[in-house]
């Protein structure tokens, strides 16, 4: 039991201490943390985007929920671009990303802005608005893919 004490205690330390940078122990975490956060995202987008181009029944509160959770999703991703973490797992992530840092930055603050105007829309329940924000906020996310985003995963 107190090893268990002073163990928890030790953990809870580092997390408390450590910046939200350092959160990842190996560089493989953080590449598998903004993967899965750019994964959830995408997918609860492409789902308002489905009933944007009519591929899904227009759902007003569905709509307003995934675009809540897009909202969360796209603040994730960026902490996890530290230092050292351009190799450790197959990544899409160019080299440029951590030589451009000031734009990458300017690209997820510009996407992030749109995920909000995107979430106000869909609250709304008009469908031509949200069609109009899910094509901006698309926009917003092929702006730095364009850049920074390889075709390829890196085999490393
Ligand atoms: C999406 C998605 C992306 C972007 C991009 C925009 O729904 O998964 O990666 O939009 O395709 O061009």
């Amino acid at each position: 039991m107190k090893r268990l004490i002073v163990a928890t205690v030790a953990t809870l330390a580092t997390l408390v201490s450590l910046p939200a940078a350092a959160q990842f122990q190996k560089p493989e975490d953080a590449i598998k943390y903004r993967q899965s956060a750019f994964t959830v995202m995408a997918n609860h987008l492409g789902r308002v985007g489905a009933m944007a181009n009519g591929r899904a029944p227009f759902d007003a509160k569905a709509a307003a929920d995934n675009a809540a959770i897009v909202v969360t999703m796209s603040k994730l991703p960026w902490v996890a671009f530290g230092e050292g973490t351009d190799k450790g797992l197959p990544t899409r992530a160019k080299p440029e990303v951590w030589k451009d840092s000031a734009k990458v930055k300017d690209l997820a603050g510009k996407m992030m802005a749109e995920a909000e105007k995107f979430e106000v829309a869909a609250k709304g329940g008009n469908l031509d608005t949200i069609k109009a924000a899910v094509g901006e906020l698309g926009k917003a996310c092929k702006a730095c893919h364009d850049d920074y985003r390889a075709e390829k995963y890196s085999s490393n």
